[in-house]
């Protein structure tokens, strides 16, 4: 478990098995006193490797068409353009269930696009890291691998477009909230490297997000509960143009300004994974 505080890592604290969503059952105000309290001893942990930022009972979810360029996108690939525009203006967002712990990749780890599909974006993401009691306790970057032939075809076919083996990383570790001075302000950047040269690249920041990010956990915590924690990913705003398509060998470096780079090679289907 890597948790960021002014820019030092803390590890496995307080305990060396403590998990994240042991961190994540406390109220913010009690985390943050257990990493000030950590920081203060300086017990800063070098880690040999740094997994996926979460654990079993951390539940990953991911918000669509919160950003202009995502409404765009999907209504170029769908024949019912008419509902992207609707959620993108309608008072409820959409919200759907991404990963568990299991299907995460983290940071160096494989991504995949799926066996059956023929139009695969990777979806660079701020992700909301939120406790058990709501609170917005910290931030990573998600990519919400996806698969566009699958999702065009019929929208009904949204869970096997963006949920299956490989299609989420996570990391390369949380950045604590009350670390962030504004996480409305943040530059996203994303390199798609095929044969070792940069074949796509874009640009955007979080400040054109439609909606709060609060607005957004307090939607997915309205008749549902989240023990162990949840991440949100809070939507992509960078589409590569049609007919980009993501390759096995591709790597994926996405980079969000307070956070790190998170970079992940790409395969084809779940055998490679
Ligand atoms: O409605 C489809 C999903 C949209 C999405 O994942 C996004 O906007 O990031
Ligand atoms: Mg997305």
């Amino acid at each position: 478990l890597g948790l960021m505080a002014n820019n030092r890592l803390v590890g496995t604290f307080p305990a060396p098995n403590t998990t994240l969503s042991d961190l994540l059952r406390l109220h913010i105000d009690e985390l943050r006193m257990l990493i000030e309290y950590a920081l203060q001893g300086n017990k800063e942990i070098a880690l040999e490797k740094v997994l996926a930022p979460i654990d079993g009972s951390t539940e990953v979810w991911a918000a669509g068409v919160t950003y202009k360029r995502s409404e765009e996108a999907r209504r170029e690939e769908s024949d019912t353009p008419n509902i992207y525009a609707r959620v993108y203006q309608a008072e409820r967002p959409e919200l759907f269930f991404k990963a568990t712990a299991r299907r995460v990749s983290g940071p160096g780890e494989l991504i995949a696009v799926r066996s059956d599909s023929h139009w695969d974006v990777p979806e660079p993401e701020l992700a909301v890291v939120a406790n058990a009691h709501g609170e917005i306790v910290g931030y990573t970057i998600a990519n919400d691998v996806s698969s566009r032939s699958i999702e065009g075809e019929n929208p009904l076919y949204l869970p096997q477009a963006k949920v299956y083996s490989g299609s989420c990383a996570l990391g390369p570790t949380i950045t604590l909230a009350w670390t962030m001075p504004d996480p409305r302000q943040l530059k996203i950047q994303m390199q798609i490297e095929r044969g070792g040269k940069t074949y796509w690249e874009g640009e955007t920041n979080t400040n054109g997000l439609k909606r709060s990010m609060e607005e957004l956990i307090s939607y997915l915590y309205r008749d549902n509960d989240f023990p162990g924690g949840a991440i949100l990913c809070t939507g992509t705003a960078l589409v590569p143009e049609h007919p980009f398509t993501l390759e096995q060998d591709d790597v994926v470096h996405i980079d969000i300004e307070q956070l790190g780079i998170l970079h992940n090679p790409v395969v084809r289907g779940k055998a490679a994974l």
